[in-house]
């Protein structure tokens, strides 16, 4: 058991699709609290360097034009074990290989139109937290 961090993304189609509240009520649900929030409608810049890694993929320039396409929901998610609870509600990355009742399968358009990002380990989770979070706009719970 233990407390972690971890970085949270409701991607344009889902809050195209006024999907925000919904989302947030099952990380609230499964016991991540949500420790940072902040509406933002990211550059191409912001974007690509966020998914820097995937730089080589052929779905790269696809994904980032999607990410553009509109604002998204960013977000820190605190709780036990956050980085694997957030990937388990979220479920696989493909909505058509998705677990029932994961966000993916309720709500995803394609498996690039996805709903939501999630940090995939404790390194990633820093990193992208930094990349949108002064450490003065999160605020862990006191209660
Ligand atoms: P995410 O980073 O968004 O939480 O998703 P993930 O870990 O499940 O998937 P990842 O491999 O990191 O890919 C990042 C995003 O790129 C899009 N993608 N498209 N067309 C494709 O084959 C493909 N593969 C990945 C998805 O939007 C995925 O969430
Ligand atoms: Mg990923």
């Amino acid at each position: 058991m233990s407390i972690e961090r971890t970085f949270s993304i409701v991607k344009p189609d889902a809050v195209a699709k006024n999907l925000i509240g919904q989302i947030y009520a099952r990380f609230e649900s499964a016991g991540l609290k949500i420790i940072a929030s902040k509406m933002v409608h990211l550059s191409k810049e912001k974007a690509e360097g966020f998914y820097a890694e995937h730089k080589e993929r052929p779905f790269f320039n696809d994904l980032v034009a999607f990410m553009t396409s509109g604002p998204v929901m960013v977000q820190v998610l605190e709780g036990e074990n956050a980085i694997a609870a957030n990937r388990e509600i979220m479920g696989a990355t493909n909505p058509a290989e998705a677990a029932r009742g994961t966000l993916r399968a309720d709500f995803a358009n394609s498996i690039d139109e996805n709903a939501v990002h999630g940090s995939d380990a404790p390194e990633s989770a820093a990193r992208e937290i930094a990349y949108f979070f002064a450490e003065d706009e999160i605020c862990p719970r006191t209660r």
